[in-house]
């Protein structure tokens, strides 16, 4: 596979930006393999700038769940350019949106846009440590929830794969209220409650983990989280900027039934440009500035270029007939596909995942929290990585992140990679 215009671009790159990336999962540290420099992508497929082709399995890490440059949203977002990029004043997209997304996400009295996954929860545990006048939060060992300082505890994603605990640079009091329990642990969450019965902000969560890889709520835990959190009047914060339109049009609160105090979301509600959101009931977002006393601001929240891109795949989503059952079917079939090839080949996996988001794990045992996740063979992932790039299937290069989907992929781009995944498990 020709590389030489990549390997160009990347000496260069490291000259001039930390690692060479603007993101440290784009490094590629991970694998041993020289980053792709993407130069277009189009339906569900990217192409690198030596015009390599591959069937994209990372969509940008969820935001492309129709696919690259779906025309629908494209149109809109020509529409808005011809009209102006950014006022830093409000506009009638912004309303839009929030109406959109209220109208949507039953838990979503009001919303506040900003411009990352990072921004939307941060903001969250803001207002969560405001609307309660308590300090301390709970996060969850392998969760990955941006990277402000306080959430930077045995984070998952980057964190993760570089296999740091957390981050130079963050002094310890700003992680001294920060308290860690074990997903799908509900004893880890109580004692820490009990504990500090009358100090816990919130505890935040990724309803359907993403950043460890997949790992799936058991049985009850996400019931058994939120009732805990009533009982001490902490908020239960979802963070949903992967989940968030992705498992369902309500997303994990609406696919699991549970109704968390506040929700976060990124990727998807952007279309492809930057944004994120929080929102929860009137009662709690009213404590925002500047109605309220919990300061969050942001030059180009609700920027009208993003909204026209995020409105109309949202629009899209809520809309056509079917799209969240085709990418269950692609998702299915994806998975178990993976599962009949390694038993095929007798390849020691374990295969997680749910919709639309998949994580292949090279390991034997169940793979439910950051201790199980790390016991995965992150040198066996790296081959079988390599495996799929040379083969046209650009995905995640990283153990502990996600496949995703979208509605361009095909049975048939399925079924390629399927027989690409057996070629590599018969090595
Ligand atoms: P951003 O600030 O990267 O938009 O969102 C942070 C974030 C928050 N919450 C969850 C559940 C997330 O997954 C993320 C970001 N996800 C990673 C991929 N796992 C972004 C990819 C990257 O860091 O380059």
């Amino acid at each position: 596979m020709k590389t030489k215009i990549s390997e160009e671009l990347r000496k260069r790159a490291v000259k001039v930006m930390p690692g060479g990336v603007n993101s440290p999962v784009r490094a590629f540290g991970a694998v041993n393999e020289i980053p792709r420099f993407i130069e277009k992508a189009k339906g569900a497929y990217i192409y690198d700038v030596d015009g390599n082709g591959y069937i994209d399995y990372v969509c940008s890490w969820g935001p492309m769940i129709l696919g690259h440059n779906d025309e629908r949203i494209v149109e809109e977002v020509k529409k808005q350019l011809e009209k102006g990029m950014s006022y830093g004043a409000s506009t009638r997209a912004e309303v839009e949106m929030a109406e959109l997304i209220a109208s949507l996400v039953p838990c979503c009295e009001q919303v506040r846009m900003v411009n990352s996954g990072t921004e939307a929860v941060m903001s969250a545990v803001r207002l969560a440590r405001g609307f309660t006048g308590r300090d301390k939060i709970i996060k969850f060992d392998g969760c990955y929830h941006g990277h402000s300082d306080m959430l930077l505890v045995k984070a998952g994603s980057g964190v993760l794969t570089q296999g740091i605990p957390g981050s130079a640079g963050v002094p310890e009091k700003c992680t001294a209220d920060t308290l860690t329990a074990k997903y799908n642990d509900i004893d880890s969450v109580r004692s820490i409650f009990e504990k500090y019965p009358d100090e816990i902000a919130c505890a935040v969560i990724e309803p359907v983990a993403g950043n460890m890889g997949v790992v799936l709520p058991e049985k009850d835990f996400l019931q058994k989280l939120r009732d805990i959190c009533t009982k001490y009047g902490a908020l239960l914060i979802f963070d949903e900027v992967i989940t968030g339109f992705r498992l369902g049009i309500d997303g994990a609160a609406g696919r699991f039934g549970i109704t968390p105090d506040l929700v976060t979301y990124g990727k998807i509600i952007g279309g492809g440009m930057p944004v994120g959101a929080y929102g929860g009931k009137s009662e709690i977002m009213k404590c925002v500035a500047p109605v309220g006393n919990v300061y969050q601001a942001g030059t180009l929240s609700g920027n009208p270029v993003a909204m026209a891109a995020g409105i109309t795949q949202l629009k899209i989503l809520a809309q056509e007939k079917g799209i969240y059952e085709r990418l269950e079917k692609l998702g299915e079939k994806l998975r178990n596909g993976i599962k009949k090839a390694a038993d095929d080949n007798n390849v020691k996996i374990r295969v997680n995942g749910i919709g639309s988001l998949s994580t292949i794990f090279f390991c034997e045992n169940e793979v439910k929290d950051y201790e199980s996740a790390l016991r995965a063979d992150t040198a066996r992932y790296s081959q079988y990585f390599s495996g799929m790039l040379e083969r046209g299937n650009y995905t995640a290069p990283s153990q502990f992140e996600a496949m995703f989907v979208s509605a361009a992929h095909t049975q048939e781009d399925i079924e390629k990679t399927i027989s690409d995944i057996e070629e590599i498990f018969g090595k």
